[in-house]
């Protein structure tokens, strides 16, 4: 049998498998299975040949973040990224138009933001079919993931989609579980909790960890609304939290009643790519969720240089990150930084150490010794 039918197979096991107290440890197991299936699917011994796909098909990252396209053929992916970027990507109406990763960079409010057109990909994209592995690969190395979706075509679209995506690992608009699996070399298992299980219990719990080998551990949960699931997730520790914006395109196509319904898909924008209609909500969207810092620079005696800011990632914004994105020499030269802004205490401007955590549009001054 292969790694493809016993997938099914345990797939078609637990929707015959009716979840109750009896059940669960069955299910845990089942889970658990599942997901040590489609791990030995895109890992390197996989069977169609490792989950490195995005070899040779990847592009190098230029800009503060990248935002990769993903969806089914001619849902309008390359139309979109041609008309935002400037840059050309064929785009036609036969499906499968486009064949590689092709970039192209936009600027949002000063800061080059890189765009990744990629090729459409089919149902079972994850289990090797065309080319989805390697699609998925470049998506799972991305900031945010933009699903394009075609709104003349049924919405069971969207589900297809986020399923590829979760089978490569991917977690779409979602925090890692707050989780922790502790293993020890004796006691047994010890499931301790600070909020009420509701959609596990401890036998589901024990079953996870039994299908690992791991039969002496601390197991803590500190969030509610925890499943199997997210425990999987957390013991297979290779999941990627990516955002991710569901992009409905052609509504061009569409009557202003059935455009009020789509507005009620959460973290979506209905825009048409070919009338141009909606774009700005689409990259404002883009810029919030991609949640960036930017941080002007002012020179001793000068205004603020509100032109080019210094891009940096949330995270990732403290004074030192932000000397080194200047340059490595910065560091050594300063005595100390000056910060104006949300992050200061004050509004004269805050005398302030390399540790300190900038916010968005703080204006900084570096003193050099
Ligand atoms: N009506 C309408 N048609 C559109 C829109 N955007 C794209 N199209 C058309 O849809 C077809 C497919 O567009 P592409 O941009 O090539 O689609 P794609 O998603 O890049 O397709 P692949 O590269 O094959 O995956 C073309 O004929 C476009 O002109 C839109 O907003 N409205
Ligand atoms: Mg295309």
């Amino acid at each position: 049998m292969t790694t493809v039918q016993k997938i099914k197979e345990v797939e078609d096991e637990m929707a015959r498998t009716q979840k109750n107290k009896a059940t669960s440890y069955h299910l845990g197991q089942l889970k658990a299975k599942l997901a040590k299936l489609r791990r030995e699917l895109i890992g390197p011994s996989g069977s169609g040949g490792g989950g490195g796909g995005g070899l040779g098909f990847d592009v190098a990252r230029t800009g503060i973040a990248s935002v990769g396209f993903v969806g089914f053929p001619s849902v309008g992916k390359s139309t979109l990224m041609s008309k935002l970027t400037g840059t050309h990507s064929e785009a036609s109406e036969i499906d499968f138009t486009t064949l590689t990763t092709v970039p192209g960079t936009l600027k949002v409010h000063g800061a080059p933001i890189q765009i990744l057109d990629l090729p459409g990909i089919i149902e079972g994209a994850n289990d090797g079919r065309g080319r989805g592995r390697q699609v998925i690969a470049v998506a799972r190395t991305c900031n945010l993931i933009f699903i394009v979706l075609d709104v003349l075509k049924p919405l069971g679209d969207k589900t297809l989609i986020e399923s590829e995506l979760e089978g490569f690992g991917i977690r779409l608009n979602k925090k890692p579980p707050n989780v922790t699996v502790r293993k020890k070399e004796r006691g047994g298992v010890a499931i301790t909790n600070t909020v009420p299980l509701t959609d596990i219990d401890h036998d589901e719990i024990k079953a996870v960890l039994s299908e690992y080998k791991i039969n002496n551990a601390d197991v803590a949960i500190r969030q509610a609304g925890i499943t199997a699931d997210d425990l999987v997730d957390v013991i297979e520790g290779n999941r990627v939290y990516i955002p991710a914006i569901y992009v409905l395109n052609k509504i061009d196509a569409i009557s202003i009643e059935e455009l009020d319904l789509l507005y009620k898909i959460p973290m979506s924008v209905p825009v048409s790519s070919r009338d141009w209609l909606n774009i700005d909500e689409l990259v404002e969207k883009m810029w919030d969720t991609l949640n960036l810092v930017r941080v002007y620079t002012k020179p001793r005696g000068l205004a603020p240089d509100y032109s080019s800011p210094v891009v940096l990632r949330r995270g990732k914004c403290t004074i030192e990150d932000f000397c080194n994105s200047i340059h490595k020499e910065i560091v050594k030269q300063m005595k100390y930084a000056v910060v104006w802004g949300a992050s200061a205490k004050h509004s004269r401007g805050q005398k302030v150490g390399l540790d300190h955590v900038l916010e968005d549009e703080d204006v900084v001054h570096i003193s050099k010794k």
